[in-house]
């Protein structure tokens, strides 16, 4: 990378996210009577600012007018990672400033102003710093990638009547010790081996720091006076489910509403008409894990239709949430849903795939849950970062349940537990709580993945953001992941859960498969022994490049990766009877990377290809999943999902 120093861009934000409480609900856009969406997917212009401090466009204000007008744009898919899109290696390791610009054409209502709607402008996630203009105009900053953020637009579009809005969306994808992830920049000046001004990013997590805008950018309207956000938990006595609502409404003062709870079929089984309190459902429907029930992923909707007066006008909103009754409840050595015990089969996922990098793909998304479906997994967890609404939408609805992980991975630094971090990493938490807490699939927040844990900061650190956690919601367990030696380990003592990664024959030991129940078996008795928590697996696995074979199986063929699960399974097969409450594999599918000597273009430790072909390794898992769900003894024909 050959270019001046970027490091202006962390002291560049106007009104930083780690500095301010957030404020507002941040529901899902969903059409309903009350409510219009125009999705911005598609081709937009682009342009990477490649000059030496990477300050050109804001120096040239090329905001301020089309692109084009200041200099070559190319054409860029969005939603889409930048990085494999063109034939430029330049571009897919820059880092820096992009740039990206669209017009956008507004609905004439849109633009009314006496009452005329709310108009916002949404982008699900952009990699990893953004800063938007609407013609030219300054509409909102946001830090971090992979959760939604938005701007009211009202104004300008009502004081415009033009019929079309230019959307200019700066994104950077610069990490620092103080961002989530954290990463560092380091600069080369020696000329005798590097070209003048080169520099590199370094990051601590092993995938590709693909940036850009990675999910879908919308405009929406909303009434003036809206439903801004609703919490629901849900709560079960006996066979009577409890739907416990809070409704916050923006814009006025004078509202009035009605609640309803709508089955499956549309029929209304519970009403209220206050902004907060508790709907009964008799019989109730419980929401189940796959494989756990034969109607699993039962939703409800919450139908909110609220009616408010301001000034002049009579506003109405109507918003439709699902709802998912269930319990979620740990013991020293159980995972409880819905009281009954629930043992994790599940995968380790990323949101990666050729060409598109981390961009929303509707063919990729329906893929993998039919792979998890085959499979025979009931739950992943989201690592190593919140993956998108319309994933978890479908979690939601397929009964998937989901360990929701926060972007702290790669927290190595001792500088990346000081005050800056925490108080960005507690922002961070609030931004995904406020995001997923609705979700029935979600039954435990992770806070990281493989941090530094037993740095002395690390437990003043861990401490702070799993309070804080559980403050914002205490009905879901807490986690993170740990690496870290049992006994040294900060940050445990504060989790709901242990999930512990761990890759014996592998990054140590290699090639000694004949260890590995001795050091599993060891570590779940250290862990077990020292917290009286339950323990999930929450990683374990071995490379393999598809097509590479032997036997006796040696490493990186498809037989060591069956024999690494099957040396597990062992295990686990003892101590799930005791305290393990899950197994996670690591990973559902190869996923690219940093280049380095011990990756093969990318991580190859999937049980399916990066394009998503099965290696031997997922039949083993394949077989051992149905059995493990056969178990239960609910378990729909295998046939549904051939
Ligand atoms: C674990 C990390 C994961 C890596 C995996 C590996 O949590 O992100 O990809 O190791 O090395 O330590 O394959």
């Amino acid at each position: 990378m050959t270019a001046g120093r970027p490091s202006f861009i962390l002291s560049f934000c106007l009104a930083c996210s780690a500095c301010v409480a957030l404020k507002g609900g941040m529901l899902t856009p969903r059409e309903t009577p009350t409510r219009e969406l125009k999705e911005l997917s598609g081709v937009w212009k682009f342009r990477a600012d490649f000059s030496p401090n990477r300050k050109r466009g804001f120096e040239e204000q090329w905001y301020k007018r089309r692109l084009e007008e200041s200099g070559p744009v190319i054409d860029m898919p969005v939603p889409a990672s930048f990085n494999d899109i063109t034939q430029d290696v330049q571009l897919r390791d820059f880092i820096g400033w992009v740039w990206y610009e669209r017009e956008a054409s507004i609905p004439h209502h849109w633009t009314l102003r006496d009452p005329g709607p709310r108009v916002l402008l949404r982008v699900g996630s952009a990699h990893y710093y953004s800063v938007v203009w609407v013609n030219g105009v300054l509409v909102t900053q946001h830090e971090g990638g992979h959760l939604p953020f938005e701007a009211d637009i009202t104004s300008l579009v009502q004081s415009d009547p033009s019929p079309s809005c230019r959307i200019t969306i700066a994104v950077n994808n610069t990490l620092s010790l103080h961002s989530l992830p954290p990463g560092t920049v380091t600069y080369n000046p020696d000329t005798s081996r590097y070209p003048p001004g080169y520099f590199v990013q370094n990051i601590d997590f092993d995938f590709f720091n693909y940036a850009g805008i990675h999910r879908p950018v919308i405009l929406y309207a909303t009434p003036k006076a809206y439903i801004d956000d609703i919490t629901v938990t849900t709560k079960i006595n006996e066979n009577i489910g409890l739907v416990l609502y809070n409704v916050s409404i923006e814009g006025s003062t004078e509202a009035t509403m009605t609640v309803t709870l709508c089955d499956k079929k549309g029929n209304s089984v519970a009403t209220g008409s206050t902004s907060s309190g508790a709907l009964k459902v008799p019989d109730a429907n419980l929401w189940w894990p796959y494989l756990m029930h034969k109607d699993p992923g039962y939703l409800y909707t919450l139908e909110v239709h609220m009616k408010a007066k301001s000034h002049l006008y009579i506003f109405e909103d109507q918003y439709t949430l699902p709802v998912g009754i269930r319990t979620v409840r740990v013991t020293e050595n159980e995972f409880l849903i819905n009281e009954k015990q629930f043992y994790f089969h599940g995968v380790n996922k990323h949101e990666d795939s050729d060409i598109r990098g981390k961009g929303l793909d509707w063919p990729l998304i329906i893929k993998d849950f039919n792979l998890l479906h085959w499979l025979g997994a009931n739950s992943f967890r989201t690592s190593h970062y919140p993956y998108s609404e319309e994933i978890m939408d479908l979690c939601d609805k397929y009964g998937i349940v989901v360990i929701d992980e926060s972007p702290g991975v790669g927290i190595k630094q001792v500088e990346s537990f000081d005050n800056q971090s925490l108080s960005h990493h507690l922002v961070v938490m609030e931004e995904l709580v406020r995001r997923d807490k609705n979700r029935p699939s979600v039954v435990m927040w992770s806070v990281a993945n493989e941090p530094a844990s037993e740095l002395p900061p690390a437990g003043y650190y861990f401490k702070t953001v799993i309070t804080h956690t559980k403050a914002l919601d205490p009905a879901r367990p807490v986690t993170f992941v740990s690496n870290s030696h049992f006994a040294r380990d900060k940050g445990a003592p504060y989790v709901d859960v242990i999930c512990v990664n761990s890759y014996f024959s592998w990054y140590h030991d290699s090639g000694h498969l004949e260890v590995i129940q001795i050091q599993l078996n060891t570590q779940f008795e250290d862990w077990y022994k020292t917290y009286h928590k339950p323990i999930i697996q929450s990683e374990y696995g071995a490379d393999v490049v598809p097509g590479l074979h032997s036997d006796p199986p040696l490493m990186f063929t498809e037989e060591y990766q069956k024999a690494v699960m099957q040396e597990y399974h062992a295990v686990f097969d003892v101590k799930r009877k005791e305290y393990v409450i899950g197994e996670l594999i690591w990973n559902f599918a190869d996923f690219m990377t940093v280049q380095s000597t011990t990756r093969v273009v990318g991580n190859k430790k999937g049980i399916f290809t990066r394009q998503r072909q099965p290696k031997a390794g997922a039949f083993i898992l394949r077989d051992r999943y149905w059995n493990l769900a056969n178990e239960t003894g609910h378990l729909p024909p295998r046939s549904r999902f051939p």
